[in-house]
């Protein structure tokens, strides 16, 4: 493998890490959990992972002395960077247990698990991987792992290999998948353990026990980096509105933390707009209101940023969006079998009216996207849906119309863009490449004291790494009931934005003001190497949230 300067020098990195975990380890049991909601439910679910406590890591006396254990490791869904470093702190993490334990990876994700599709992480692969981007190690996939039968195949295959934990790596569906399959086993006395780790960069995969997941720092460095640019040309040729569709699926934690590096002229934030009860033309009309107000100055330019999920939160196309997913749901072949100008028709017939006149009113494209094979976890693919575009057409429409009624004075023109898969698999920050690392180590260390159906979790994170607190979270106290694929299933609770957060309060409070004036902030590339203040910042977003 040909690598480049920057890979050489930064594959002798030495990832920062909580001083609890740096000798022998003791392992503090705290009290007892919940889930978040639906207990007697999620109870009654899961009978053997429900209602355990919560546990964490402390320095401990003496030197115990273990066995060496065989471990699996899977990559789950979205690319997010920091993967290889969790997979090297497992290693290192099951080395330091025993040095004959042995790590397997399955490629391509879940599949590679039913698939028997595996490849041992030896030392010399592990060290080829440290601190680099990616899930190419042994590759991610999508394959839902959810049936009796899947499990059953995955254990013919741990078994052979005397696997005796199997860390899932992975987003809240997967992780919530790694819980039922941890029930599983031990319903059915497997022996084999299962640990999740946070990963997606959409940031929504936390709560009070998960400060963030990995990867979320890195992209959003990445993002920030590169919109800082395009803030800097469009305010050298001040000539462009610039509409920025930004990843993140749901949730809007990644445009807010951009929007809270750059300072952008308008950010949306999806959860907003649904509790506000937005319909699109509201929202196109804000925007448009935005740029009439700068062109009264003579700036007939600026920036938006849209979170890719943000036409699921509008209210009335998240009914539309729901009476599609129970309909699809239970007519996918026929809908299938249609030819694809007569889709749309269909649909409009097959609607409830209210529903019905909504589709019929939104562009082909999207109206299109919105009929689209789900993800396996059945959520609509929104990085598909150009946003962008539509609003950058809409508001553009909207401004022709004000100029011809006199009260719109200036110019307007846009470019679209959409950052998404650039931030995914860029070389984690110190901020990942130390999280990560720590999250793996944690996770050999739960399965050493024979924990199951638990999240490695690493705390503390905005403190300097010697004083993280790591240790592990029950996955069932994160669950609640969702509908999905038109059922009620047993879910980890996706975290949106909060609107009573701090670091929604914050961009609040600043909004009016960087809509105004040319308050660009231009953060450049991540850097690894450097003073401390440059290198090691975590995001804003979970400065703000520790703020006490
Ligand atoms: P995960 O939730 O699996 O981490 O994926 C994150 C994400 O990058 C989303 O932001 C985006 O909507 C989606 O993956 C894109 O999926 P795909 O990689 O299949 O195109």
């Amino acid at each position: 493998m040909t690598k480049s300067a920057l890979e050489i020098a930064r594959s002798a990195y030495k990832p920062k890490m909580p001083t609890a975990l740096a000798g022998s380890v003791e392992m503090v049991e705290g009290a007892a959990t919940e889930s978040v909601a639906d207990q007697e439910e999620i109870k009654s679910l899961f009978p053997n992972t429900y209602g355990l406590p919560l546990v964490r890591f402390e320095a401990g006396a003496e030197n115990k002395t273990y066995s060496p254990i065989n471990v699996g490791v899977i990559l789950s869904g979205g690319q997010a960077p920091g993967g290889h470093n969790v997979i090297a702190g497992i290693f290192d993490g099951i080395k330091n247990i025993h040095s004959d334990s042995r790590l397997f990876g399955f490629i391509l994700g879940p599949a590679g698990l039913i698939e028997h599709n595996y490849m041992e992480l030896t030392a010399e692969i592990i060290d080829e991987y440290r601190n680099t981007g990616g899930f190419d190690i042994i590759g991610s996939g999508r394959t839902k792992l959810e049936s009796k039968e899947q499990f059953d195949k995955g254990l013919v295959i741990l078994k052979a290999l005397d696997i005796k934990a199997l860390v899932v790596i992975g987003g809240d569906d997967s992780n919530t998948n790694a819980c039922v399959l941890a029930e599983y086993y031990a319903a059915i006395d497997a022996g084999v353990q299962v640990i999740g780790c946070p990963k997606t960069i959409d940031g929504d995969l936390k709560n009070s026990m998960i400060e963030t997941s990995f990867g979320f720092d890195t992209a959003c460095k990445v993002y920030s980096e590169v919109i800082g640019n395009i803030q800097r040309d469009c305010n050298s040729a001040r000539k462009y509105w610039h509409f920025i569709k930004l990843m993140g699926r749901s949730a809007s934690h990644i445009t807010l933390e951009c929007a809270l590096q750059v300072q952008p002229n308008y950010c949306i934030v999806s959860e907003e707009v649904e509790a506000k009860n937005m319909s699109l033309d509201d929202l196109v009309t804000d925007i448009a209101k935005a740029v009439a107000k700068r062109a009264e100055q003579g700036n007939n330019f600026g920036t938006v940023l849209i979170p890719e999920g943000v036409i699921e939160f509008i209210p009335a196309i998240k009914k539309l969006i729901a009476e599609l997913n129970d309909f699809l749901a239970g007519h996918q072949e026929e809908f299938n079998l249609i030819r694809r100008s007569e889709q749309r028709n269909y649909i409009i017939k097959m609607l409830s009216r209210e529903n019905s006149e909504i589709y019929a009113s939104l562009p082909e494209g999207v109206a299109r996207q919105l009929t689209l094979d789900r993800d396996p976890h059945g959520n609509v693919q929104v990085s598909l849906i150009e946003t962008e575009k539509l609003l950058a057409e809409m508001v553009g429409v909207k401004l022709a119309e004000w100029k011809k009624e006199g009260s719109f004075i200036g110019k307007f023109a846009s470019q679209v863009h959409f950052f998404g898969y650039e931030g995914r698999c860029a070389a984690p920050s110190n901020y990942d490449a130390d999280y990560c690392f720590s999250l793996g180590y944690t996770a050999a260390g739960l399965i050493a004291f024979g924990k199951t159906g638990y999240m490695s979790s690493v705390r503390n994170t905005t403190a300097p790494a010697s004083e993280w607190i790591a240790g592990g979270v029950p996955i069932t106290m994160m669950m609640n009931m969702e509908k999905r694929h038109g059922e009620m299933k047993p879910v980890i609770q996706k975290a949106l934005v909060d609107l009573n957060g701090a670091p929604f309060k914050y961009f609040e409070s600043k909004r009016a003001a960087w809509a105004i004036h040319t308050d660009y902030v231009y953060p450049g590339p991540i850097q690894y190497f450097g003073p401390t203040e440059v290198c090691d910042q975590p995001t804003k977003t979970l400065l703000l949230e520790q703020t006490k």
